[in-house]
């Protein structure tokens, strides 16, 4: 490229740049980062507000762009087009890094948490910040958890009361094997299969049913083809806020701390939205005639998990997690 055209692209860039921090509009460096999830979801909220505090702070050099809906493709792909520095940023359940990322199993563990307060008190210390920075081993920069709530059992079929109601059922679950596990010692039979095959799967018989939170079930509309929703609460699965290596290795030790800081920033945000539309989605889908079983005997559920934890938890490190969890109080 010739100097007088390398300078002049120079100079239209800089105008660009003046001419977006003066209208406000796009800052010099824009994050792009995906979410399954549509538009005013919590988690996508939650970036965008991220990426308005990254915008203040840096007096608009560095913004984030939010590819909702899947519009980068499915969790497990763009986990993987993250690691290759395509996408800057993902918001994705540590369910899908369950097989890459040892650490992950230990929090995805089946009633590993007593209570969302008891995940938010592990997720927010020492073993939080343990399990963030197993990611960057694989080329990812963990950056902050969020909230997933709890996932439950739905199905187009019947109403779940029992463990024994799930024998020989199909359930979908997220791309982890530690989850497959998990629905075979219930008795019942797992697919893995992306978030977005699942409603047509439903609704053509190919699996009875999935799991999932209130928010999700809601605005995936798996609600509207499986009716049955069984509150047994077997995960509490943080999410998680990570960053291309690639991406994070571009930008100065200044701004690095900047986008740290932000994305800590945007939990307490994430934690209002998800508790205000954990109530909305519940009350929409209630309305909407679902028949929610909610007093459950959990018991026979948390005594069938035993082979899950003997065969995913078997290293010292993986045990000494799950004490330390079970511990904090
Ligand atoms: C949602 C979660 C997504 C995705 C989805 C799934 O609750 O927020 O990141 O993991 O579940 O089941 O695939």
């Amino acid at each position: 490229m010739s100097i007088l055209r390398k300078f002049g692209l120079a100079v239209l860039a800089s105008a660009a740049i003046v001419a977006s921090a003066v209208s406000g509009q796009a800052a010099e460096l824009m994050l792009r980062s995906s979410d399954t999830h549509p538009d005013g979801y919590p988690t996508v909220e939650a970036v965008k507000y991220m990426g308005k505090l990254l915008e203040e702070r840096t007096k608009g050099r560095i913004g984030i762009e939010v590819f909702h809906s899947a519009q980068l493709g499915e969790e497990k792909d763009t986990i993987e087009q993250t690691q290759f520095g395509v996408i800057d940023l993902n918001r994705v359940s540590l369910g899908p890094f369950n097989n890459i990322i040892e650490e992950t199993q230990v929090v995805s563990l089946p009633y590993i948490f007593r209570s969302v307060d008891h995940m938010h008190k592990v997720m927010d210390g020492p073993i939080g910040d343990e399990i963030l920075a197993a990611f960057e081993a694989h080329d990812l920069i963990g950056l902050a958890f969020y909230d997933g709530g709890s996932r439950s059992f739905y199905n187009s079929e019947k109403p779940i009361k029992s463990v024994d109601d799930l024998k020989g059922m199909k359930f979908r679950v997220m791309q982890s094997d530690m989850f497959v596990d998990m629905v075979g010692a219930l008795g019942a039979n797992a697919t893995p299969m992306p978030y977005g095959e699942v409603y047509s799967a439903i609704q053509t018989g190919v699996i009875d049913g999935a799991e999932n939170n209130w928010p999700s079930y809601d605005s995936s509309g798996h609600f509207e083809v499986a009716k049955y929703y069984t509150l047994d609460e077997h995960l509490i699965v943080p999410e998680i806020l990570v960053m291309s290596k690639k991406s994070w290795d571009k930008l100065s030790p200044e701004d690095q701390a900047v986008v740290r800081q932000a994305a800590k920033d945007s939990v307490p945000h994430m934690r209002e939205l998800w508790a205000a539309q954990e109530k909305k989605s519940e009350e929409k889908i209630r309305a909407a005639g679902a028949e929610v079983v909610a007093d459950i005997d959990k018991t026979p559920f948390i005594e069938a998990m035993k082979p899950v934890y003997e065969k995913h938890v078997t290293s010292e490190k993986l045990k000494d997690m799950v004490a330390r969890i079970q511990a904090t109080k």
